[in-house]
């Protein structure tokens, strides 16, 4: 059985731009998944490096940071038992063109021939990715 968990949500640029953030906040709560916390910012390019470290010298990697700086975020602090992988397996696979149907990208999400795939959310991987990421936006 799963541990009471927290996790870092992010309702990317696309989303807010595009009004899903209740969308998608409905989802979590249609779950059973409890927001702790929520607040709408428009990140430093610090924090955003900061945040995607992991993926640092990857080809994405620089548009991956101006599209994070394109626009308003939205972060939320969600809870609930095993919430690190259910989150995740509501936003669905990173890809939304083969993200499942049911999933939030890939309901919501398409491709639009940018540098960097635009899929709405992010959502902690692990315990570990949790603390961290949650200690940066909060
Ligand atoms: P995740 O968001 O599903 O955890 P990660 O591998 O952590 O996926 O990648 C972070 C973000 O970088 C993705 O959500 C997506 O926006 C973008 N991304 C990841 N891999 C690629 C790629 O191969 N091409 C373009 N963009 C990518
Ligand atoms: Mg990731």
């Amino acid at each position: 059985m799963s541990e009471l968990q927290q996790t870092l949500v992010l309702v990317k640029p696309d989303g807010v731009k595009r009004n899903l953030i209740g969308e998608i906040i409905r989802r979590c709560e249609a779950k059973g998944y409890v927001v702790l916390d929520l607040k709408k910012i428009q990140p430093s390019r610090a924090l955003l490096e900061e945040h995607y470290a992991e993926h640092v010298g990857k080809p994405f990697f620089e548009p991956l940071v101006e599209f994070m700086l394109s626009g308003d975020v939205v972060a939320i602090r969600l809870e609930g038992h095993g919430v690190i992988d259910g989150f995740r397996s509501l936003a669905g696979s990173t890809n939304p063109t083969s993200a499942a149907p049911g999933t939030i990208r890939g309901d919501l999400g398409r491709e639009w021939g940018t540098k960097v795939v635009q899929n709405l959310v992010h959502g902690s991987d692990s315990p570990e990715s949790a603390e961290r990421e949650l200690g940066l936006w909060f």
